[in-house]
């Protein structure tokens, strides 16, 4: 019988992502990014920085799309028995577009590119489940997700794998916008990023076995 449990990340950062759009050193990161931590409105969002981190003038536009920095999102408050096998691993995030569009601007649009599991907290494994979905323009407070009870994203895993500090999940979105000055990607907004890691722990099971036989004189 399989186990689900869901769990939060505890530790979060914006990571540099291979082929993102750069320009004299400058990028577009996630800031504030422990704010994905839960669901209350309250969210993590981008700006143009420099190596610093310290706010610059944004592209006038970036077209065609480009790629932001990775939120990563990492290290779980609560363990798997190391005796468990994985089944599956499901992704829940909670974001949207606040630019509202502007009919002589034109439109910030922010599209899924990259979300990738990590086994290191840098470097992503398996498979990309990107669907390439455009992020909507208003906050429902509804989840999206990535995977599931019986997925594994195109690789494998072991308890000690997902209780590791450094597992976690990585969301790199694209930017496009054009016609705008200063677009910062301050729109980009994620509200709260968490798993859900579905086991089999037949650890346990041996141990149940035991306990009746102990206590039943006729085995
Ligand atoms: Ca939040």
């Amino acid at each position: 019988m399989s186990t689900t449990v869901s769990k939060q990340f505890s530790t979060f950062n914006t990571l540099a992502r291979t082929g993102e759009y750069t320009s004299g050193g400058n990028s577009f990161k996630w800031q504030s990014t422990s704010n994905a931590s839960s669901q209350n409105d309250v969210y993590s969002s981008l700006s143009y920085t420099d190596g610093s981190n310290n706010t610059q003038d944004a592209p006038l536009q970036v077209t065609p799309a480009s790629n932001t920095n990775w939120l990563v999102c990492k290290n779980l408050d609560t363990n798997v028995p190391t005796s468990a096998t994985i089944e599956g691993i499901k992704i829940y995030i909670d974001r949207y577009n606040s630019f509202a569009g502007d009919v002589e601007l034109g439109n910030v649009i922010i599209k899924d590119t990259g979300i990738y599991l990590t086994k290191n907290g840098t470097d992503t494994v398996g498979n990309n489940k990107s669907t390439s979905a455009t992020w909507a323009s208003t906050d429902t407070d509804t989840y999206v997700t990535f995977g599931g009870v019986s997925d594994l994203w195109g690789t494998t895993w072991t308890a000690s794998e997902v209780n590791s500090d450094n597992f976690g999940v990585m969301v790199g979105p694209s930017i496009e916008y054009t016609g705008l000055t200063g677009e910062t990607g301050a729109s980009a907004k994620i509200d709260h990023v968490y798993v859900e890691i579905t086991y089999t722990d037949a650890g346990s099971g041996r141990r149940r076995a035991v306990f009746v036989a102990k206590n039943n004189p006729d085995i």
